[in-house]
């Protein structure tokens, strides 16, 4: 196998001071925090599509970066693509992956002759995985690039699309289980709408449970025993998306039975678009018992759309951890950074780059984590407020010992309550978050 990126060494741990550009400077893989390693709780993994497809391409501009990685023929680029893949991870030493289908090998004139190209790189991939020790964190089936799907796949009014999407999930599935897949992600691609004039709202949505319920059983048929995520997004590319956020995801899997058999797949430039900060994502999918991975990136605030930049913001970041160490860490869920370099970062080093980045920035923020938890303040403060749920009238509230009538009779009681109440501190605890931060 030909090194694809010659000047480009192993990427190791030197340490804040370095000023080695090709160096970590907070993630240290060994090192340990509470009782497992950085490397055994971030579970970073290379999103497939950006890093070895994503060239750049804006809609006022063709791609900039070369990812043809050195291949002539179309299924040459694509092997060099997957010797492209697994040189990242072993240089970044990051040990999970995750791809679309349609990204380790590109669509023939025929869905037979698209399958025919999977089963060709797909024992490379495998082989690969084995002789790197990498893993792959989950799978899934590209079902919005092509035009077929440009009314949707499940929810797409035309039934051949349906049957169409159902049999790309049939094949991704079956390959994210031969590779030993920890995970499969549905991100509803094209399932939303455009305008309420032309669409059957109901019957999409039926038709999208469906789709998931007849998915789920498949996977489970053959022997799947990974998690199933679904990923939430408010808009983009629909103007309205159905899996809008974890709450109306929630809402749709109770609505249809599916509440059982699918986790969410939170990502953070999904969360800002739905209006909603990732801390808020993550803490609803905690505690709803369906927290299961995450795509890492950051928007830009002062646009409205997906920009998917690799995460820079270590404020964002520490709070992020503080929900996965809150809600145990991650089981079979993993780190993903759905995450692009700027069109105009188009050299091969700039991959680089971004990773050190992203993973620097949540290594530091599962350190901050630990120290905000260590710290304690925040979680006193927070437990303290809500301490007269603990005993008395709270208590009875909370077991549900109390009713209308006698909460009327201690309200009249007491006459007033507002001298009962205290600040909520919010200056305070940001104090103590700089606090912690910069200390
Ligand atoms: C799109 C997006 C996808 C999913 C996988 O916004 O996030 O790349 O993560 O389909
Ligand atoms: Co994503």
């Amino acid at each position: 196998m030909k090194e694809i990126f010659p000047s480009i060494s192993a990427i190791r741990y030197e340490g804040p001071k370095s000023k080695n550009p090709f160096a970590f400077k907070y993630y240290n893989p060994e090192e340990k925090l509470g009782a497992k390693t950085m490397r055994e709780q971030l579970k970073f993994a290379v999103s497939y599509w950006h890093t070895l497809c994503g060239k750049g391409t804006d809609m006022f501009g063709d791609g900039t970066a070369d990812k043809d990685f050195g291949g002539g023929s179309v299924m040459q680029i694509y092997k060099n693509k997957v010797y492209a893949a697994f040189e990242i991870m072993e240089k970044l030493d990051i040990d999970y992956f995750c791809f679309h289908d349609r990204d380790i090998a590109p669509e023939a004139d025929t869905l037979a002759k698209t399958n025919e190209r999977l089963d060709e790189i797909v024992p490379i991939i495998e082989d690969l995985m084995k002789e790197k020790n990498k893993k792959l964190l989950w799978g899934t089936a590209n079902l919005f690039s092509n035009p077929r799907y440009m009314h949707g796949a499940a929810t797409s009014c035309n039934p051949e699309v349906f049957a169409f999407a159902a049999a790309q999930i049939k094949k991704a599935l079956e390959i994210t289980q031969r590779l030993g897949g920890q995970g499969y992600v549905f991100w509803g691609g094209r399932e939303g709408y455009e305008t309420l004039l032309n669409t059957d709202m109901k019957l999409e949505l039926d038709n999208l449970a469906r789709l998931l319920r007849l998915s789920v059983d498949y996977g489970r048929q053959i022997g799947f025993e990974g998690d199933f995520y679904i990923e939430p997004k408010p808009k983009e590319p629909t103007k309205h998306q159905y899996d809008f956020d974890v709450a109306s995801v929630l809402a749709f899997l109770r609505a249809y039975g599916l509440e059982n058999d699918f986790k969410m797949n939170v990502e953070a430039n999904h969360a800002t678009l739905a209006g909603h900060t990732f801390q808020h994502e993550l803490c609803l999918a905690r505690i709803n018992g369906v927290f299961g991975s995450i795509d890492a990136n950051q928007g830009d605030m002062l646009l409205g759309w997906d920009t998917d930049q690799f995460p820079t913001n270590v404020y964002e970041a520490a709070l992020c951890m503080t929900e996965v160490l809150k809600a145990g860490g991650f089981t079979k869920g993993g780190l993903n950074f759905d995450a692009k370099a700027r069109r105009g970062s188009f050299e091969h080093a700039d991959i680089f780059h971004s990773y050190i980045a992203g993973m620097d920035t949540f290594a530091l923020g599962l350190r901050l984590a630990y120290k905000i938890k260590e710290d304690g303040r925040i979680d006193d403060f927070t437990a303290n407020r809500y301490a007269g749920y603990k005993s008395g009238l709270g208590s009875d509230i909370v077991s549900g010992k109390v009713t209308m009538e006698d909460l009327e009779a201690y309200a009249l009681e007491k006459g007033d309550v507002i001298s009962t109440l205290k600040s909520s501190g919010q200056e305070y605890l940001e104090n103590v978050m700089n606090s912690i931060m910069f200390s």
